[in-house]
């Protein structure tokens, strides 16, 4: 009974792209579905939350219908919040923000007697400092309460990654209907591409019809829509497919995330960026080639090096030498073709680096665990 159940707060504030729902929204379901939580999704910005959120698509225009009436999707109860305004609610006894995001005055004042427990969960990265940041707290001077940081990360001493209670084995039994009843394109090397605008997408292009074999890339149509029309010298429409030498483009539009990630299970290379795709592509336990969101000075190039260091290590030396170019806008078609040519060895060194990891307790049982501890 929702009545009983532990209620949770959590605050989601889309500064850009898909990636502060996408992560808020799975972990907002694995903690309904899985823990004990009545879980309320406080977002900002109801039209780009729609994209991942299909049900929420009737408000985008009426989002104040959504400040007090919640529309409950999932078993999540997703509310609409605006920076600075009072969401007129009794705050929750646990509340997250995520990364960073400031919560309204008039709702911080009112924690106290509420809220019993305060996190804000950070942004993911495999940078050594981050397991001595890891559950960091520091009293608030605006209430008095503990915040208590959290950083998901890839090591027992993080918080550990965002994946629902029975993905692997999802996963596992999904590849084995979908190789019942055909593959994406049996005869291709099938690649799925999500990336940044200022990724070296038009090299990219180039080398994949280059190749010696046939390549099929699969790209949901989103910023690089520019540089595909370059590269095709014509307009780009979903659900078509465009030709060149060796390399067949197929475009969709952009597609649910449960869509989204079976195409990551699907595809034999998987071009990810920002924090939730990587997370999925990890899991997927195909190849995959990140490239982190852009920082002013550099930052996300420090955080990519921890990343391939710390995931890939010594075992796959030529990936993350893939990985770190395509990140500084170089694409070097002989060492893709190398790379190619050796498809099933670098998938099964990334179906055991993702057991590897999967063998770890995830994000939502931490946080649980945490909670629990301190409540
Ligand atoms: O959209 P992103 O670039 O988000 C970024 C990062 O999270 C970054 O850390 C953050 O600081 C910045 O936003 C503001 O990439 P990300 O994190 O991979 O999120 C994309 C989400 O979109 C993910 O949940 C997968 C989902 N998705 C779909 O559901 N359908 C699609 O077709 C595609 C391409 C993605």
């Amino acid at each position: 009974m929702v009545k009983n159940r532990i209620k949770v707060d959590i605050f989601c504030q889309i500064v850009d792209n898909f990636g502060d729902i996408g992560v808020t929204w799975r972990l907002a379901k694995q903690l309904s579905a899985h823990y004990d939580y009545h879980v309320r999704l406080w977002v900002d910005d109801i039209v780009t939350a729609s994209k991942l959120i299909p049900a929420l698509a009737d408000f985008q225009h009426q989002a104040d219908r959504l400040k007090s009436d919640p529309l409950r999707v999932d078993g999540v109860d997703i509310h609409y919040w605006q920076a600075n305004q009072d969401t007129h609610s009794q705050p929750a006894e646990i509340v997250i923000e995520a990364f960073a995001c400031e919560l309204p005055q008039p709702y911080q004042l009112k924690m106290p007697g509420n809220t019993r427990c305060w996190l804000n969960l950070e942004y993911l990265s495999a940078e050594a400092w981050v397991p001595q940041f890891h559950l960091q707290s520091s009293i608030q001077s605006l209430n008095g309460l503990r915040k208590t940081f959290f950083f998901p990360g890839f090591s027992l001493q993080t918080g550990g990654l965002i994946r629902e209670n029975d993905l692997m084995n999802d996963i596992e039994s999904y590849r084995q209907i979908t190789s019942q009843s055909g593959h994406l394109n049996a005869d291709s090397i099938n690649i799925s591409l999500f990336t940044y605008q200022h990724a070296p997408v038009y090299p990219l292009l180039n080398a994949l019809a280059n190749m010696p074999q046939h390549i099929c890339c699969h790209i949901p149509l989103t910023a690089i829509q520019p540089a595909l029309e370059q590269f095709f010298s014509c307009s780009i429409q979903s659900k078509q497919q465009y030709q060149q030498g060796n390399l067949t483009v197929v475009t969709s539009d952009f597609l649910t995330q449960t869509e989204y990630d079976q195409r990551l299970w699907q595809c034999d290379l998987n071009f990810v960026r920002g924090e939730d795709s990587l997370v999925r592509a990890i899991w997927a336990g195909k190849p995959f080639i990140w490239l982190p969101y852009q920082q002013s000075d550099e930052a996300h190039l420090d955080k990519l090096s921890a990343f391939l260091d710390v995931y890939w290590g010594e075992d796959a030396k030529a990936l993350a030498s893939l990985n770190w170019e395509w990140a500084n806008g170089i694409v070097d078609i002989g060492k893709l073709a190398q790379f190619f040519s050796q498809m099933d060895r670098w998938i099964q060194i990334s179906q055991s680096r993702s057991q590897l990891q999967a063998q770890q307790q995830d994000l939502a049982f931490r946080l649980d665990q945490f909670i629990q501890s301190t409540i």
